[in-house]
């Protein structure tokens, strides 16, 4: 089953959109496997974000997800990596389609909200850099047959 990895970035906690943004994906019928609440280490968010290293707003990135807790998540589903990142919403919150937790709720680039696997393989790095196998939990809701043909 595919799964991908979530994380509510500090301006979501501060903001208190915590429970709004778990909201989104539950009431949709993904299936929460991972959930926990942390301080992120620098070496973590330049993990994280490797791949942005050489970028200019990298070093703000870094400084920002380390700044505040965090929530970090793993949800599973059919298709979950793409239909969370159409339930994110585009990178830029003034762009990003009403409807969308970005378009929701930003107004800023830098302060998006939430993170969002971009691709299966990325997920499979990023959920295995945040969790240990132990934390994760696989069990099968039981309202399933209500959300599955
Ligand atoms: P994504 O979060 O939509 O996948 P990425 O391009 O992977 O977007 O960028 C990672 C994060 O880096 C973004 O969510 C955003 O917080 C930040 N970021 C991306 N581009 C810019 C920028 O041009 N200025 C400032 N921050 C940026
Ligand atoms: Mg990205």
């Amino acid at each position: 089953m595919e799964r991908t990895f979530l994380a509510i970035k500090p301006d979501g906690v501060q903001r208190g959109l915590v429970g709004e943004i778990i909201r989104r994906f539950e009431t949709k019928g993904f299936t929460l496997v991972g959930l926990k609440f942390l301080k992120v280490s620098r070496e973590l968010a330049e993990q994280h974000y490797d791949v942005h290293r050489s970028r200019p707003f990298f070093p703000s990135l870094v400084e920002f997800i380390t700044s505040s807790p965090v929530v970090a998540m793993v949800w599973e589903g059919d298709g979950v990596v793409a239909a969370a990142r159409k339930i994110i919403g585009a990178t830029n919150p003034l762009t990003a389609e009403p409807g969308t937790i970005r378009g929701d709720f930003g107004i800023n680039i830098g302060r998006n909200l939430i993170h969002g696997s971009d691709a299966p393989e990325t997920a499979k790095r990023e959920v295995a850099l945040w969790f240990k196998d132990e934390e994760l939990v696989n069990w099968q809701p039981d309202i399933t047959p209500w959300l599955h043909e």
